[in-house]
């Protein structure tokens, strides 16, 4: 029967919102896996979405609905409804912006504290790894605390540079493959 993601429906459309500290990349990724080519962007002012076939990887063929949010401050308050009920959360984290990772630590807790969020998985992107002295996905992994979070919340970190799109098709096929377990484990929990 292939591989173990041939039972997941290629019709489905998954539902993924991304979030992180403004100027972190969310845009550039997200335009990255649209177009497989670098877009230039502005800071999101409110909230871009599109819906996106993936192109490789494991996830190949699978359609996911992204909601990139803006991640300035007086925007975050927004995150809130936006990763409702969603199937899978991208963090992204500039990883050099050392000053500010204690910042996305905090905002990032807050995220997944929310009761919608529980379970939800995370796919947190270390972006810029493309940068001099971008710190090492051991490192982000600290500095944001994962080992902190819910353990009902799994959690992957994915070194990525979304101008030339290095990292990111990896990072999905894990974030598809947390998601195809939790769909699982809830479906067996239901039949108990
Ligand atoms: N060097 C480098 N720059 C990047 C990378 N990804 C994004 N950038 C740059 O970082 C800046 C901010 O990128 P955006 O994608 O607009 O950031 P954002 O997270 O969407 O920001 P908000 O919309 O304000 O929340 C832009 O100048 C991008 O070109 C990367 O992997 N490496
Ligand atoms: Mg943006």
């Amino acid at each position: 029967m292939g591989n173990s993601f041939s039972n997941i429906s290629a019709f489905q459309s998954l539902h993924i919102v991304m979030l992180g500290l403004d100027s972190a990349g969310k845009t550039t990724v997200l335009y990255r896996l649209k177009f497989n080519e670098f877009v230039n962007t502005v800071p999101t002012i409110g909230f871009n979405t599109e819906k996106i076939k993936l192109s490789n990887g494991t996830a190949k063929g699978i359609s996911c609905h992204f909601w990139d949010v803006g991640g300035q401050e007086k925007l975050r308050p927004l995150w809130k409804s936006y990763s409702r009920c969603t199937d899978g959360i991208i963090y992204v984290v500039d990883s050099v912006d050392v000053d500010r990772l204690e910042e996305a630590k905090t905002e990032l807790h807050k995220v997944t504290k929310f009761s919608e969020n529980q379970g939800t998985p995370l796919l947190v992107i270390a972006n810029k790894q493309d940068l001099p002295k971008s710190l090492l996905v051991e490192e982000i992994e600290k500095h944001l605390a994962l080992k902190e979070l819910s353990p009902a919340t799994p959690y992957h970190v994915q070194p990525a540079c979304a101008i030339i799109g290095e990292g990111l098709h990896e990072g999905m096929d894990t974030l598809y493959e947390m998601i195809l377990k939790r769909r699982k484990s809830l479906k067996q929990k239901k039949k108990r």
